[in-house]
């Protein structure tokens, strides 16, 4: 196993879920990883023409994979994107998406010698391991009780300048997305969904109420109602335990679903950036907030099929895939936006999806909008040449996963980021249901606000540390429009005393990071797809 660690890089560790105070900063370990007992292969040719005569089935299709590869004992043969009935027919044909198969098999082999294998015979066009991504946020709680109004916490929506930055500087009033002169415009549209590829969603929280997308041709009946490959998939589908749970196990999705789409005005909670948009549930990230990129591919399929238009991926994995990206142009081709995270590393790694060519790449800022350093539990927002915007990603307050009266949870990273982005293009397509995919990233990238960060970085237009800028909700809805006076609303922010917080946390920190030291894997046997490198990268908590 040490082996296939060296050969492929690895992804970062994006969201740990961290009860009681305990943070952790294990970001650092960059190694490919990859689940073990299965990979992906695209075939050449239909199926039927490469098994034995007379078979039908799954019984066809293993047989078609060993006489491949006779060698290799196969158990399982699954079709990656499954059959739908009715949706992008001629999509499916252009990828040749009925041609991926996960091929499931008890060798002791190592999966990448397989995949080399495989790939020797004319029938292959490629195969390659099922490679393991994370979420991108990590979850801090704050550490007192507010008794405020939590609104007021919500800097990236309206900063009074009152919180400073992790890394110790003063925040700046005015360092925020102008979301509440955006609301004077736009407020979203319950006809525009946004797919929630994450890890779940607590689908019964309070300020979630009505927002989560019902699957309006399928009932709980044990049947594929609407015929599109998935039974019972009333809001969205679980890819990771492959059933129509979708109920949050990590806490990660939770808090990108309220991010986007908590209900706004309606007296608790946090306020979303669109206050009417339906959120799709897709699971793809297992109660470890990891995800294989077959569960990945799979949902943007079934997003883009199911009427998703934006696509919110706050994940990312460190490995290439051919798999990967044709999911990713499939989505994209179908006419969906996909917005992804950068990552947390603090450096420029190259992070997938987000470095693909059809994604929209997402960096996080801090209190001061320069781009974080350090979030609260270490890290710091990556950089690279296909970084598009960025967004507020530190200490951002959200809904918890467990509790539905806990708004003292925050979480920070890009992936936060993202779902703001997310949560933006969800307004402007309610604002103009016409725009493509690429209308609406020209609209978020050419309205973002240059200039802002560190002069030492964020040098006039485009740069590789903050793309096009700091994301401006109000005047990407002005696009277009001629300017009108904005509001001001800052007031400053009552009941909190971040100072006294951020030394708790410097504190917890410490504790969190000797912890680590000593840190054990509670759950070493638990589920097959457990890799070796997902076991080494388990922290106690
Ligand atoms: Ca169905
Ligand atoms: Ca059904
Ligand atoms: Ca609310
Ligand atoms: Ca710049």
């Amino acid at each position: 196993m040490l082996r296939n660690i060296t050969i492929f890089a690895f992804i970062i560790l994006l969201s740990i879920l961290i009860p009681s105070g305990t943070i952790i900063t294990n970001e650092n370990v960059n190694k490919s990883r990859y689940a073990k007992g299965h990979f992906i292969v695209k075939l050449k040719n239909d199926i039927s023409q490469i098994a034995a005569a007379g078979l039908s089935g799954n019984a066809s299709e293993i047989s078609a994979f060993k006489s491949i590869l006779a060698e290799i004992n196969i158990t399982k043969v699954k079709k990656l994107f499954p059959h739908n009935l009715h949706n992008n027919t001629e999509l499916t044909r252009k990828y040749e998406l009925d041609k991926f198969y996960l091929v499931y098999t008890d060798s002791e082999k190592d999966i990448t010698e397989i995949c080399s294998e495989y790939e020797k015979s004319e029938n292959v066009d490629f195969a390659e391991p099922d490679f393991i991504g994370e979420s991108a946020g990590k979850k801090t709680y704050k550490l007192s009780k507010p008794n405020d109004e939590f609104f007021n916490r919500q800097w990236g929506l309206n900063n009074d300048g009152s919180v400073r930055t992790t890394s110790g500087r003063p925040g700046k009033a005015g360092a925020d997305m102008n979301v509440i002169n955006g609301w004077e415009i736009e407020t979203g549209s319950e006809n525009v969904i946004v797919a929630i590829m994450d890890s779940g969603t607590k689908l019964d929280h309070p300020d979630l109420d009505g927002r989560i997308w019902v699957n309006k041709n399928e009932t709980k009946n044990g049947r594929d109602d609407d015929g599109n490959g998935f039974t019972d998939d009333v809001y969205g589908w679980n890819f990771a335990y492959e059933n129509s749970n979708v109920k949050d196990d990590g806490g990660h999705g939770t808090n990108i679903s309220g991010t986007i789409g908590a209900s706004t005005n309606n007296l608790i909670g946090f306020a979303g950036i669109d206050q009417h948009c339906k959120l799709m549930i897709c699971k793809n990230l297992d109660d470890e907030n990891l995800g294989e990129y077959s569960w990945w591919s799979a949902s943007l399929y079934y997003a883009a099929n199911n009427g998703a238009k934006i696509i919110n991926m706050s994940e990312g994995g460190y490995d290439y895939s051919k798999t990967l990206n044709t999911a990713i142009d499939y989505a994209y081709d179908a006419g969906c936006l996909i917005v992804a995270s950068m990552m947390n590393k603090n450096n420029d790694d190259k992070y997938y999806p987000a470095s693909f060519k059809n994604v929209l790449a997402v960096g996080a800022t801090d209190t001061d909008d320069r781009r974080c350093m350090q979030f609260t539990w270490g890290g710091g927002s990556n950089w690279g040449k296909h970084i598009s915007v960025v967004a507020p990603g530190n200490r951002i307050y959200g809904l918890d996963y467990k509790d539905s009266y806990n708004y003292d949870v925050y979480w920070s990273g890009t992936s936060q980021a993202t779902a703001y982005v997310s949560g933006l293009a969800a307004l402007l397509l309610s604002q103009d249901p016409a725009r493509t995919n690429k209308d609406l990233k020209e609209v978020i990238t050419s309205t973002a606000v240059d200039q802002v960060g560190d002069p030492r970085e964020d040098s006039p237009g485009w740069d590789e540390y903050y793309g096009y800028g700091r994301i401006d909700i109000y005047a990407a809805l002005m696009f277009g429009k001629t300017p009108v006076e904005k509001r001001v609303i800052k007031e400053k922010n009552n009941g909190a005393n971040y100072e006294e917080e951020t030394k708790q946390e410097e504190e917890i920190q410490k504790t969190g990071e000797e912890k680590q030291a000593k840190a054990v894997d509670r759950n070493s046997s638990d589920k097959q797809k457990n890799t070796e490198g997902k076991k080494a990268r388990k922290v106690e908590y």
